[in-house]
């Protein structure tokens, strides 16, 4: 996370003093780069902190968030061998996770893990193994859980149909913008059949949910300052049953292209293959036992699928007027749709190259 300048209103202190105590000192600062809540960085003179003003619009039940975040963290607790780290929540007095302010919105407050630093791109294959080995152990200990006994956060969140669904809404009611979306509406038309590649295996009954993280995106997952070792997952929203083939994809969508989500120069966008192996070989080797061999058959169509959806989210939003994904200027939402559609298209290019990666790693992290 980086640190912005931005500090915070009346309403902001308020709730932090509610978790923290009337008295206590504290300076509140903006922070982190999220698309979707407003976050806060609180230090006070015993610790320091994450504040959180979840997104109402975007989490329908934001007290559903707190019941998974606890649920994980209990089960994190009793598997200390496992070594999954999670950020503490801290408790109102009341004994709550969570603080209503005045207009029904929900805060939290966070352990803020410090000293940590987030990689802008992945710049060795150590922390690229990283990457996989958190991942992968994170997976391990949600297997643990049954996925019913969590709640859904966000529904339809990763339902790739309904999102192209809603674009298609958009499209037909029309407006400006439409037009000069014609290539990316057009790359998506190519490509209709992709949106239910994961749905449909779940109704066939080659996979099934399971708790995931649902946003392993590199800036989602802290490393050490000093070294190249990755210390947590954060942002811990959209933790509810979903695949594990949305997170990996979204994790390999996110990392291997070096560029970033923003980068300005869509045609230089490329899915890089050395860092797609160094992460699926340790993912693999920790936790491959989870996979059978048809929900590996269907990692290559995740991993093409996960950068498809997102570009379709970002092109809806921008054809919407921006009202899902935070911007800071007209079009970003666009130019960040083309990239993600780029990624796509190199990424049909590695076809066989991805699907031998694949294969090779969990093959040979299953051989006894
Ligand atoms: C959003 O808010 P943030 O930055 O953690 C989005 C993810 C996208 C990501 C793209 C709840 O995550 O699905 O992959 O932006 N989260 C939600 O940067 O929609
Ligand atoms: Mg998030």
């Amino acid at each position: 996370m980086q640190e912005t300048s931005s500090s915070g209103n009346a309403a902001t202190l308020d709730v932090a003093r509610r978790f923290l105590g009337a008295d206590t000192t504290l300076e509140i600062l903006g922070f982190g780069n999220g698309l979707i809540n407003k976050t806060f960085r609180v230090d006070t003179p015993e610790g320091s902190y994450v504040l959180q003003r979840i997104n109402p619009a975007v989490f329908p039940r934001p007290e559903r968030i707190m019941g998974n975040i606890a649920r994980l963290q209990a089960a994190a607790a009793r598997h200390r061998e496992l070594a999954v780290r999670l950020p503490r929540l801290t408790y109102l007095p009341d004994g709550s996770a969570y603080a209503r302010d005045a207009d029904g919105g929900i805060w939290r407050l966070m352990e803020r893990i410090h000293p940590s630093r987030v990689l802008r791109e992945i710049e060795n294959p150590l922390q690229a193994l990283e990457v996989g080995r958190t991942l992968g152990r994170f997976h391990r200990l949600a297997a643990l859980l049954e996925a019913d006994a969590f709640e859904i956060t966000l529904p339809g969140f990763h339902h790739t149909p309904d999102y192209l669904a809603a674009l298609d809404d958009i499209v037909r009611a029309g407006g400006a913008g439409v037009e000069e979306a014609a290539p990316e509406l057009g790359f998506v038309e190519q490509r209709r059949d992709l949106a239910t590649a994961l749905t449909d295996a779940v109704e066939r009954g080659l996979t099934a949910p399971r708790v995931i993280h649902g946003d392993p995106k590199i800036d989602n997952l802290l490393f050490d300052v000093h070294s190249d070792r990755a210390l947590c997952l954060i942002d811990l929203d959209t933790v509810q049953p979903g695949l594990v083939h949305h997170d990996i994809g979204d994790s390999l969508r996110s990392c291997c292209n070096r560029l970033g989500e923003s980068a300005g120069n869509a045609p230089a966008v490329t899915f890089d293959l050395n860092l797609c192996e160094a992460i699926v070989n340790a993912y693999a080797q920790e936790a491959g036992g989870l996979l059978d061999a048809n929900e590996i058959a269907l990692l290559y169509p995740a991993i093409r699928l996960i950068p498809f959806e997102l570009g379709i989210r970002f092109l809806a939003d921008h054809l919407q007027g921006d009202r899902y994904f935070a911007v800071t200027e007209r079009g970003q939402n666009l130019r960040k749709a083309r990239i993600q559609f780029a990624l796509v298209a190199d990424i049909e290019r590695k076809q066989a190259m991805i699907r031998r990666v694949v294969d090779c790693s969990f093959n040979h992290a299953r051989r006894p």
